[in-house]
This record gives structure tokens, sequence and C-alpha cells, in this order.
């Protein structure tokens, strides 16, 4: 490998490993790994799966590139012989925010482990060019900017001669398709990532560094940002032409791959495996009856290989969240579909008289999930405990008329970027010892087990936290200025921000143990919290808990009686590359959303995979850790979800009733005290403290008192440093059953049959 790198770094640049810059290193290191991937087949068979999904949050691809193709070993023991360092050279790529959050970077985790495991299916998305906006922070506020990440050196490949036609109501538009690899790990195949573009698309309309376009100007916009704000009519209208285009664009594709292959169409439900990734795709459905109907299918026979093509999953149950368009804008966007959505309803009303399981509703909006769940052959939720009260609740009249469409199918991660990739230290002490089988066999973790009490080996995971908490902390002060010190306890909370997450509980913690440390007492050992959250840039009181964070990290900072012992720091634009150097040093896990609003989380999933402990709620996917590793390894706290659910249903929960305990109100009313006054600004501080005691949806001080308790004994606890480091190597230990390769073997068995 040394002898062709140099020899490509000679042909292109006249250099060689010892001369040349990192940009002409990383420029060779993609050549190769591209040109590897250029010979190797795709997964073949009988019936394919496609992946429909408005967010594809794939990271950097080049190291996971390396790996999954098994090259990574020879590059680094080659770039190490000269002194240069992998990560360096990852710096220069740059990072493709194709997605949120949660949803998109499991679609990513997804097509990974249907390439690893050898099943024919690809990714169907948008090639947005700024995806999500760059987040800065000045004045302790979040700022956004525009974030185009393609290069001449991206990974797209333009697909000549595919393009396709799509029709809107106003104009005609054309695609161009791009492709994005995805090699199986050491399979020898690659699958694909489907991205399509509008070939009249214009970066230009951008207004440089900000996010601020035209929302009216369709034939230059529509794939440049991903969810543009849809605070506004113009935004919300986007929504629905992107949402078309990418739909209309997957079910052209599908159609013309089945025909190339020489599929009969009426077969489709054989050859074909639609997976649609919550609603933002759920106008497949219609436009692939309307496009059978094309093709000389009558209605009955379009619906009914339709439904027993497309398999529906649910992300959320919060309101909010759940997409419902009003027919006026879909007239206005896709009058064509109109007759189609009213005749898939017209038939839901003949056959069920109860008006909530109709996809059109009295206010005339369409409920994109009713469509799905009517049309679809099955509805999956993401955890134990969110499926659960899809049925028995949220979905529940649903569930009534299609018990057999419902099933679970938990979450799950790639080990290969959110283990092998990101944590080398870890990866080879656990192949030392029990060999590399755990990096396609997710279950042999549990070998660890025979090491639970083996003093040299809990040693040995405490010295490799330490050198990802050193790392971590180079990163930061590179990175943002920021000193931490890696001496002391890492207390992570990382995910998007908002208000079911309950962010603004752990700064009310934060505030706890400041004043708790003015009141003189000190901790045993510093303490630092780490953040890391993009708030949505319409989501107002969401900006205002930013604000409030970079507050306390500025009073922990510049307080001489607090900085040595306790410091808040808020990682600046987190993403998937912060993600993937954050969660290795992590050592506590916060996953404090409100019982019953997190449908699954996956953070919790991969800091549990790194060897840091749980701090949570009986919520989503912490049930499950809680179950497999037991009550002794995490650390539980908060009201249940059917005491969540009960209180919304009753309108039993009233912020002033827990504002009347002094304990709660000195740390509530500190946010707008002098001394954050004197750092913050006054409108977001005020904001947020009144929506906090006048409201609270998300229940912030029904838990707070029992967070501050549970993370006092957290922190105590951490001083018995071999009790600490044998619940990390449980947890380790236990967290093969996160792995997406189950994942997705559950969805092949059970919804898929792909063979
Ligand atoms: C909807 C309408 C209008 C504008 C935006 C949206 C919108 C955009 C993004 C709605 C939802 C999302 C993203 C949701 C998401 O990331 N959900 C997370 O999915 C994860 C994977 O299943 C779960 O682990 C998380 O619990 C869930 O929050």
């Amino acid at each position: 490998m040394e002898g062709k790198i140099n020899e490509l770094l000679g042909r292109k640049f006249g250099k060689n490993l010892d001369n040349c810059t990192n940009e002409e290193l990383f420029d060779c290191l993609m050549e190769i790994t591209k040109q590897e991937m250029e010979g190797r087949p795709s997964v073949q068979g009988d019936k394919k799966l496609y992946y429909i999904s408005a967010e594809f949050l794939i990271g950097k691809l080049l190291s996971n590139n390396m790996i999954n193709l098994g090259i990574y070993g020879q590059i680094n023991d080659a770039l190490k012989k000269h002194g240069r360092e992998i990560a360096d050279i990852e710096e220069i790529e740059l990072e493709p925010s194709l997605g949120n959050g949660g949803l998109g970077r499991l679609a990513a985790c997804f097509l990974d482990s249907i390439a690893t495991l050898n099943l024919p299916g690809d990714g169907i998305g948008l090639n947005y060019h700024d995806g999500l906006f760059k987040q800065e922070f000045r004045d302790n506020l979040q700022h956004e900017v525009s974030n185009p990440w393609i290069t001449k050196d991206s990974w797209l490949e333009k697909r000549e001669g595919v393009s396709f036609t799509v029709p809107f109501r106003k104009y005609t538009v054309h695609s161009v398709m791009y492709d994005i690899d995805v090699p199986g790990y050491e399979t020898g195949t690659v699958n694909r990532l489907h991205l399509f573009d509008l070939d009249s698309v214009d970066d230009n309309i951008v207004k440089s560094d900000s996010i601020d376009f035209d929302k009216t100007d369709i034939m230059k916009n529509l794939t440049l940002f991903l969810y543009p704000d849809d605070s506004d009519d113009a935004g919300r209208q986007l929504r629905i032409y992107q949402q078309y285009f990418m739909v209309s664009n997957g079910a052209q594709l599908i159609i013309k791959e089945m025909k190339d292959k020489g599929y009969d169409l009426h077969d489709m439900d054989k050859h074909v495996a639609i997976q649609i990734n919550d609603t933002h795709p759920s106008m497949v459905i219609p436009e692939l009856i309307r496009l059978l109907q094309l093709e000389g299918f009558t209605m009955d026979e379009a619906i009914d290989v339709v439904t027993k093509t497309c398999a529906y999953t649910n992300h959320t149950i919060l309101a909010e969240a759940l997409e419902t368009w009003p027919m006026s804008y879909m007239e206005e966007v896709v009058p064509h579909l109109l007759p189609i959505i009213r005749e898939l309803d017209n038939r839901v009303r003949h056959k069920y008289s109860d008006s909530s399981v109709y996809i059109i509703d009295n206010d005339n909006r369409v409920h994109m999930a009713h469509m799905d769940i009517h049309y679809g052959h099955s509805v999956n939720g993401v955890a134990a405990l969110h499926t659960k009260i899809l049925e028995d609740s949220e979905l529940n009249n649903f569930y009534k008329i299609y018990p057999e469409k419902f099933n679970n199918k938990t979450n799950g991660i790639t080990f290969r970027r959110w283990l092998v990739h990101c944590n080398p230290l870890l990866t080879n002490e656990i192949e030392k010892l029990i060999g590399p089988g755990f990096k396609k066999d997710a279950m042999k973790l549990e070998d660890l087990g025979r090491y639970l009490d083996d003093e040299a080996v809990l040693t040995e995971l405490d010295n490799i936290k330490k050198q990802n908490k050193k790392t971590l902390a180079d990163y930061f002060k590179k990175k943002q200025g920021l000193d931490i010190d890696p001496e002391s306890i890492f207390d992570v909370q990382v995910k998007r921000l908002h208000e079911y997450k309950r962010q603004q509980m752990n700064c009310l913690y934060a505030i706890w143990k400041y004043l708790d440390i003015k009141a003189g007492n000190k901790p045993k050992r510093p303490i630092t919290m780490i953040f890391g959250a993009k708030a949505a840039p319409a989501y107002i009181i969401a900006k205002d808990i930013i604000h409030l964070i970079l507050c306390l990290q500025q009073l922990t900072a510049s307080d001489p009686d607090v900085a040595p012992y306790f410091r808040v720091v808020m990682a600046e634009n987190y993403n998937v590359t912060y993600a993937g150097k954050i969660i290795p040093a992590a050592e506590i896990s916060e996953q404090i959303s409100l019982a019953s609003k997190e449908a699954s989380g996956t953070s919790n999933m991969k800091f549990m995979l790194n060897g840091a402990i749980t701090l949570g709620t009986m919520d989503g996917a912490n049930v499950e850790i809680h179950d497999l590793v037991g009550k002794d390894n995490i650390y539980i706290f908060g009201k249940d979800a059917d005491t969540v659910v009960n209180l919304y249903a009753t309108s039993g929960y009233h912020p002033s009733d827990y504002m009347k305990d002094p304990e709660i109100a000195r740390l509530v009313d500190f946010i707008t005290g002098p001394e954050m006054k004197k750092i913050g600004k006054e409108e977001n501080l005020e904001r947020l403290h009144h929506e906090l005691i006048s409201k609270d949806w998300f229940m912030t001080l029904l838990d707070v008192k029992d967070y501050i308790e549970t993370k006092e004994k957290v922190y105590s606890d951490y001083e018995d440093r071999k009790a600490w480091n044998r619940k990390a190597l449980v947890n380790i230990s236990k967290a093969g059953f996160f792995s997406s390769d189950r994942t997705i073997e559950q969805y092949n068995n059970d919804i898929w049959h792909l063979r």
C-alpha cells in the first residue's frame, strides 16, 4: 500500500509520503478508495429494498469506506511509518449534513448494515447542496450560516443518462441522479445511495454566508436546503415540493429498474420492498398508484400491489411532528395526486365509521401517517416502549383495525463507525480479549463478561478512557479554544435541541452545582458538563436554551471559585464528526427525556458501546438498556411513561405547584437573576424563565429534584473506580443487541423478505 500511495502522489503531485501536504494525501486516498470500490459488483437478488428517507446523515466517509473495504489497516500503517496521522487527513473531508439527527443517522447506519448483510437495498433521498446549517456561536447565541459540502472530490457520482420528469402544477422539472457507493464491511460488494437533484438548481440564490433565499423560486431552490424553515407558508410549501420530487423520482427509478430486469409490474411486491422512513416520503404511495395507472393498472390492482410493497416506520409520538398537509397546499403543488388521495380516503370512509382513522380530516388536512397505515402492510415503532405506546394509545384506533400490521424494530447503530472507527483503542483491546468476530457478530461482545472481575482489564479500560478524554480535550482547545480538564468527569448530553429532551433540566442541575460550590461544597473531583446541539432556526425556546447553556459556560469559566471544579462547555456545530470524538471520551450518558417522548434514542446506544454509564429516564431504548445491563449498571430516575401519559390526559401537571418549593424556585429564578443577566440577554432569559414557570409542557420541574439527587449519586459512585469500570465493561458487553445488523435482520425477516 505504501508503494501505491507514493506512486500516486508522485504521478499527481511529484511528491511522496514524506513531503506531500495533507490535502494532496487526502486527494490520493480518496482516489485509491474510489478505485477500490469501482470494480465491486452490487448485491444481486430477486427482491430489492428501497429505503426512502428525507435524511441520510452519513457523516464523513473516507475512513469508514476504507474500513469496510478492508484497506484501512494497511493505509494507516503506511501513514504512520512516515509520521502522518490519519486524523489530520480526515479533517479535510467536508461532512455532508444531509440530516438533523437520529432519524437521518439511523438511515445511514441502516445502509451500512444492509450492505454488510449482503442484502440488495439502496437508499433514495435528496442531494441538498447546503444540507443543515452550520452553527456558529456569537454573543452566546446560535447563528446559522450556510454549509455547502459538495466539492469536486465529494463522494457523489453523477449517473449520466438517468433523469426523470417530475410534474408540478406550475412547472415540469427534470432530475439528475447522483450516487454514493455504500460498501459492505468485508463483503466485496457495494449498494448505493441515490440522491436526486434538480437540473436547474442554483446555489447563487443563497445570500452569502446565510441561510436566506427566495423560498418561492422553486426552479432554483428545490434541493438547496434540508427542511427549510417551515415556520411560514412558503417554507411549508417548499417541503411539499421537496417531498414530491423525492418520491416521484424514487417511484420512477423503482419502475425503471423493474422493467430493466424484465419483471412484470404486477409482481412488484415480489421484487420490491419500500420502507417509508417517517411520513416525509409518504406521497410515494399515491405517486406509485398514479404511475401504475399510467401503465394500464386499474385502481384496485394498483392499490393492492402498492399496499403489499410499502411499509412505514414511525419515529415520534409528538403531535407537532406528525405531518398533516392542508389539501389547499397539495392542490397548489401536486393537484394530480388529489383524486388518488381522495379515492384512498373514500375507501376508508366506506369501510370504517370511526372518523379518527380517515386520511382527510374535517379541516381538509391530509394525515400522512394514516395513509401509510391503511395503504402499507407494516407499521413499526423504533423501540419496545415506543411501539407499545403506538399500539395502546397514539395509534390504538388503527391497531384495533390492523393488529397484524404492527411490529417493533428496536433501533440500532453500526459498530463499524461507532466503535471500530471512532474508538480504535477500545476496539484493539476488545480484539485482544475476544478476537475480531464482534465486528460482524456483535453478540460476541458478551464474551467480555469473562473479564468483569479482571483488574488488569478494568485498569486498561480506564486508561483507554483517559486517553480518549485527553484527545477530546485537545480537540476542544484546537476547535473552540476551550480549556477542559481531562482529569475531570465527562458528563455528556449531545443531541438535537428540543424541550422534550430536557437540556433545560440539565442546566438546572448546573445552576444547582454552581450554587453548591459557591456555598463552599467543593466536589471531590472536577466535573465537566459537555453539551452539543443544534436548534431549528425557528424554534425560539430551543434557541433560548442554547443561550442559557452558553451563558453557563461563560459563568462557570469566569468564576475563579468555580472554574477549577466545575465547567459547562458546549460543542459548536455538533455533527457526526464531533460525535465521533465526543462519544468515546464520555463517562456519563445523559438520556433524560420526559418518559414517553423519546421514541428510541440512538446516542444512548453509542455511549453504552463506548463504556459510558447511562443516567436516564425509563424512556425509548433506555428501557431496553436497563433490562440488559440490570439496575446496578445504569442510573434511572424520574416519573415513568404511564404516569406522564396520565398527567397529560388529566391536565394534571402545573409548574406553578412546583415553584412553591423554594429549592426548585431558587434554581429556576437564577435564570433571570443578576449573575445571568450580567452575561446574557434579558429577552432570551426572561422568555425561557416564563416558559418554565407558566407552561413547561415537557415537565422539567416534575423530575428535576430526583434528577439532581440521582446525579449526585452518580458522581459519588464514580469515586469507586473499580466498581465504575466494571459497570462500563458490563455496558460494553451487553451492547451487542444494539447493532443495526440485528435491527436489519429483523426488518428483513419480518417485513422485507429479501432472501
Ligand atoms: C416534520 C414536519 C415539518 C418539519 C419537520 C419535520 C420533522 C423533521 C425531522 C419531523 C421529524 C424529524 C426528525 C425526527 C427524528 O430524528 N426522530 C428521532 O428518530 C430516531 C430514530 O428512530 C429516534 O431514535 C429518536 O428517538 C427520534 O426522536
